[in-house]
């Protein structure tokens, strides 16, 4: 199997601290920039974006929610306890924190000075704002570690502080910050910070 990513995607960051935290099957990494279309990704995954994993039987999943998935189902340990249909809705809103953060990013970053700013930079910025404020409400009372949704949540507040530190200093208060600090101080998320990332073995 081979995972297509970029040491800079939160989506493949969030790929791997789950093969890595939940033991699931470890693919090849493969670097691939999506905004040059690499041929190699592109002949598995026609829309250019990574993560995309190319399975053993030549098939692609695409979308990193697929693509964990697609490893807890193909996880030979039956002590895999952790299913993906626990906490659908701590998953689904550490999902599109992460998916609006980055819209919002890439839009402003790619934004040409001269011409009127993308509606959707205003749009994702007040989408955040509103979802940063119910953060509270599903912000677990533990860490833990080897659940995908925790892991996502702590993907998406760490890529937030990073690219968005005004909110993250706005939103991000005591208890946030106790939930998210042992995260950074595993190995899963030393090892796909940005600057790591890219010289990575599974
Ligand atoms: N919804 C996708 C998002 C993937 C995504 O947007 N990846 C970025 C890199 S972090 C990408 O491939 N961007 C290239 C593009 O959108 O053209 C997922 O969860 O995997």
């Amino acid at each position: 199997m081979n995972l297509y990513y970029t040491p800079t995607s939160p989506f493949a960051r969030w790929v791997v601290v789950t093969i890595l935290e939940c033991h699931l099957p470890k693919p090849n990494l493969v670097v691939a920039d999506p905004w040059v279309f690499p041929k190699a990704l592109v002949e598995s995954n026609p829309f250019s974006t990574v993560p995309a994993l190319t399975t053993d039987d030549n098939e692609t999943i695409v979308e990193s929610l697929l693509i964990v998935q697609y490893l807890f189902r193909a996880s030979a340990s039956k002590s895999n306890k952790t299913k993906m249909s626990h906490e659908l809705p701590l998953l689904g809103y550490a999902k599109l924190l992460l998916e609006t953060a980055f819209r919002n990013v890439s839009l402003a970053n790619h934004h040409p000075d001269h011409k009127t700013s993308h509606p959707f930079i205003a749009r994702t910025q007040t989408m955040l704002t509103q979802a940063l404020e119910k953060l509270p409400q599903y912000l677990p009372k533990t860490p833990l570690f080897n659940h995908p949704a925790h892991l996502h949540l702590a993907v998406a507040l760490d890529y937030l502080s990073f690219r968005k530190p005004m909110l993250a200093d706005q939103f991000l208060d005591e208890a946030a910050r106790v939930f998210l600090s042992p995260f950074l101080e595993r190995e899963s998320f030393t090892k796909t910070s940005p600057k790591n990332f890219g010289t990575l073995l599974l």
